[in-house]
């Protein structure tokens, strides 16, 4: 049976919304599947960085006059609202460049500071490189060691290495909250409180979560949780990172300079109170602003909503791909496992060329290792091709990629000479 889309919920709407949705490429409406990349952004976000600039422009923290106060004023709005959308108070709520900044400061301030030789840090193998090489630095540094919790052939994480690898007491668990080539939704507050009984602090990497489903750390009790907002119908260039205050108090900062400090003197500095410890200079205030409204923009629509509407998209792509001889999925094939993108591979024809003859059809998606090559080890492939949905994305959408699919048996022949 085909999937259907709530009623109640209006995608042509949301689509309104998206300027950039109204593109043709080659002569063909834009189907955007690469959200899991960077997704678009609405009016109202593009909106906000325009008013920003031509209304209160002004730095932030340092100014007395009216568009300082205003500038600082909008950016510590815009971070009590991104904090209370993942069920944390503004304090603990660094902005950051992105997800990958945000695991570096937890990596660079954190981690020399607590880790020694013999230390054990676990992350699993479907992390993004974003959380292995930072860790894999700072083991250079310290002498800590890195195990990795493997998954199993449906895509999940082997819970049984993982308390396993709990049973050594190690210092870090750092894992993915989903994985952006598996799409499979890890158990982050169980692996917490798991991680949190032998002494171990967590470090949850939320970039493919926070766009896609409704997150709450207080929740999941986590030490750290880290995300970005260009996956969030916010611009590039602005993330953020939770911690526990106490943490983050204790946290040596991660870059020195203007902003962070209390007071300097010839001789040391004394530092300001958190989170601006840890937002050294002039901030990335415009995008943080617009990172807001791209937070209200979400509320708006509603969370769960969102999740609803992309299980049913993932839903029917796997309902179709399944279906063919020679396509292989990766990850679970219960869509309420995943989160909203499948990855996939023809038998015979590379990743790469799949792309490329669908964008002829104005179709985007993605294909590479997508930066998780430890996951391409695992499944014994280079690349995958992934599609990826959000909330402007349609059912309609989704069928005419996979007929699009039927290009590829065009160029490349049948699997199997069929
Ligand atoms: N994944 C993808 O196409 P940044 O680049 O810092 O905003 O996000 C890094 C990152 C960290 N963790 C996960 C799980 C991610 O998916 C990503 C970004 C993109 O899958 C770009 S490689």
């Amino acid at each position: 049976m085909s999937v259907q889309i709530a009623a109640t919920y209006d995608v042509q709407t949301i689509r309104a919304d998206f300027p950039i949705l109204k593109r043709r490429v080659d002569g063909n409406p834009l189907v955007y599947l690469d959200n899991a990349a960077t997704s678009q952004k609405p009016r109202q976000v593009i909106d906000a960085l325009v008013q920003y600039y031509e209304q209160s422009n002004a730095n932030v923290h340092r100014g007395l006059h009216t568009l300082a106060e205003e500038a600082t004023e909008a950016y510590e709005t815009a971070r009590a609202k991104v904090a209370h959308f993942i069920g944390a108070e503004p304090e603990s709520l660094v902005f950051t460049r992105n997800t990958t900044e945000a695991i570096n400061l937890v990596a660079y301030a954190w981690g020399l500071a607590n880790l020694r030789e013999g230390d054990l840090i676990v992350l699993s193998e479907m992390e993004h490189h974003s959380n292995i090489v930072p860790w894999q630095l700072v083991a250079q540094r310290t002498g800590a060691k890195l195990h990795y919790v493997p998954f199993t052939s449906e895509g999940e994480l082997d819970m049984e290495a993982l308390e396993s690898l709990l049973r050594q007491e190690p210092k870090l668990v750092a894992i993915t909250h989903v994985s952006n080539v598996l799409g499979t939704v890890n158990p982050v507050q169980e692996i917490t409180r798991k991680a949190h009984a032998v002494g171990a602090k967590v470090l949850v990497d939320g970039a493919q979560a926070v766009p896609h489903k409704l997150v709450n750390v207080t929740q999941i009790d986590c030490d750290f949780y880290a995300f970005s907002g260009h996956k969030m119908l916010a611009p590039t260039g602005i993330g953020a990172l939770y911690a526990r205050q106490e943490l983050l108090e204790q946290m040596p900062p991660f870059m020195g300079g203007g902003s962070m400090i209390r007071k300097v003197t010839h001789e040391f500095s004394t530092w300001a109170d958190v989170p601006t410890k840890f937002e050294a200079g002039t901030p990335n205030i415009a995008d943080a602003v617009a990172f807001g409204v791209a937070v209200d923009y979400l509320q708006r629509v509603g969370m769960e909503a969102i999740q609803q509407h992309e299980q049913s998209l993932t839903e029917e792509a796997l309902r179709l791909l399944e279906a063919e001889e020679d396509i292989v999925i990766y990850g679970p094939r219960d869509a309420r496992k995943r989160c909203g993108l499948v990855s996939f591979n023809f038998k015979h024809v590379h990743p790469h060329d799949v792309a490329q003859i669908l964008d002829k059809r104005g179709i985007a998606i993605r294909a590479g290792h997508h930066c998780c090559q430890i996951i391409m080890r695992r499944l014994d492939v280079t690349a995958t091709a992934r599609a990826s949905f959000y909330l402007y994305n349609t059912l309609e959408e989704v069928r005419a990629f996979w007929k699009a699919l039927d290009d590829v048996r065009k160029v490349f022949g049948k699997y199997g000479g069929r």
